[in-house]
């Protein structure tokens, strides 16, 4: 009883109304689904899974304010008042003048990047992202990596590992000339190297550092309110900031952003783009029409834009940030207090979980993060996602696999969507899985696509 005291819960700010039944295939259903889907989880029908970790992206549950909203969708072909209402809440929460809606994330970043990057150029980042560094080397760009060391070390538990290094940055400027780097794209917080946060303190520098050498800088919003709660939590200063306040203050550091509303904004579907200069936003604004659909819906319907305008103000209540958070940890504390290697410190959005140290016996090209995710989903119908060598893919000049520091697999939380009980039969399928790791054999990839090799690639056991 004693050690109660002074114990303070989190619970989410809202209830249930409305459920989708869960059904669980047998071991042997579930031995054929994987063998059928090459041993890729994203190769399974969502119906043969139990508990979907997949991704946080348009996995969110709406709100019934949302679902209201979309009652109202004008359909507009062109000047859709949803179009207005997305434009107010961008504004008013981000804080960017202009704005440009697209299907989702992956369309504003080939827009952003066929604007701003001209062949040949560089542009440095904290940690590449799949879709990212794809249209910046479509766009003739070469991304290259300047992130703090500690991000790439599963252990460090620097409380900003998605910081920039600055000097790292400076030194690349200096070494190229100021007019090879294109932009600096900054994510906030970092998906790859576990959900990390980018503190205040470092945007801040980091925009006096591009505005000394005339370099622009822009930000992946898409889980920017997750990055805001970890500056509320632990930066000097910001302890009685509102998360709706710290999100518009670190935007204002930046020139622009790109995002995917399928995460922080709590849709299915949807991104947008957001820039202050008027001469950028003519040329996105130009290439939309050719890419997504007219420049007021960019290939949205309008409802969608207006589910989106209520979640980009729903997303930034305290309370909110604070129960989704608390969630992800609650199932990294259960892990981590059973011995399992995960990545410290816990970020925002999903558990990464080391596959180095999880199948210590398995060399990287045996795909250890890939075979993590196959045995979790043999165990028990839980679906996760690799994030190690076979996301990294190939370096475009070389042909070689990128290879990663970092080999994880990540149970990916969706947003107001599982109960903690969920959380609970996770972990026990993590510590299945972990017990039996020391006869578990790695993969060997049959199957190889040339773009994003990780959605499509198959596999067989070795
Ligand atoms: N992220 C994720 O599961 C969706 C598919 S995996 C490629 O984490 C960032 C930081 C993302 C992201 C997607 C996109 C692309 C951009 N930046 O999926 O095109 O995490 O809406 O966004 C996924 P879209």
């Amino acid at each position: 009883m004693g050690q109660q005291f002074g114990r303070q819960s989190w619970a989410e700010p809202w209830k249930i109304k409305m459920v989708e039944p869960l059904r669980m295939l047998t071991r042997e259903e579930r031995v054929d689904a994987l063998q059928e889907a090459g041993f890729n989880t994203f190769l399974l029908p969502s119906e043969a899974v139990y508990i979907d970790l997949l991704t946080d992206s348009g996995t969110s549950a709406m709100s019934d304010r949302q679902w209201a909203g979309m009652m109202l969708g004008d359909e507009a072909y062109a000047g859709s008042r949803n179009y207005y209402r997305l434009e107010e809440a961008v504004r008013e929460h981000y804080g960017y003048t202009h704005i440009v809606p697209t299907h989702q994330g992956r369309g504003a970043e080939h827009l952003l990047s066929q604007v701003l990057i001209e062949p040949g150029q560089l542009v440095p980042g904290n940690m590449y992202f799949t879709t990212t560094r794809l249209h910046q080397e479509l766009a003739g760009g070469s991304f290259v990596d300047v992130i703090i060391d500690e991000a790439h070390d599963p252990a460090s538990l620097h409380p900003f590992k998605g910081n920039v290094d600055l000097g790292k940055l400076e030194d690349l400027i200096r070494r190229e000339g100021a007019a090879r780097v294109a932009y600096v794209s900054l994510a906030g917080t970092v998906n790859m190297a576990g959900g990390q946060p980018v503190s205040m303190e470092n945007v801040r520098a980091l925009r006096s550092l591009c505005d000394r050498y005339d370099v622009p800088l822009y930000l992946d919003a898409t889980r920017m309110v997750e990055n805001a709660f970890f500056i509320q939590e632990r930066e000097p200063g910001f302890g009685d900031w509102s998360i709706a306040r710290i999100l518009k203050s670190f935007c204002s550091y930046t020139d622009g952003a790109w995002m995917s509303a399928k995460k922080d904004n709590l849709v299915n579907i949807g991104g947008w783009l957001a820039v202050n200069d008027p001469a950028v936003f003519d040329e996105l604004r130009n290439l939309v029409v050719v890419y997504e659909g007219l420049h007021t819906y960019g290939g949205l319907a309008g409802r969608d834009m207006e589910a989106m305008a209520i979640g980009i103000s729903e997303a930034v209540a305290d309370d909110y940030v604070r129960a989704r958070i608390g969630q992800v940890r609650y199932l990294g504390d259960l892990l981590t207090d059973w011995g399992i290697p995960i990545v410290l410190p816990i970020g925002g959005h999903a558990i990464f979980l080391d596959a180095r140290r999880f199948y210590d016996h398995l060399p990287q090209d045996e795909f250890p993060a890939q075979t993590l995710a196959a045995e979790l989903y043999l165990d028990s119908g839980v679906r996760a996602m690799e994030r190690g060598i076979a996301s990294a893919g190939r370096d475009p000049v070389t042909g070689d696999h990128h290879r990663p520091r970092l080999e994880l697999t990540r149970l990916t939380i969706p947003r107001r969507v599982y109960t903690q009980a969920h959380m609970d039969v996770v972990a026990e399928s993590v510590n299945r899985v972990h017990e039996v790791r020391e006869a578990t054999r790695g993969l060997r990839m049959t199957h190889e696509p040339k773009y994003l090799r990780f959605f499509q690639a198959r596999f067989e056991r070795l």
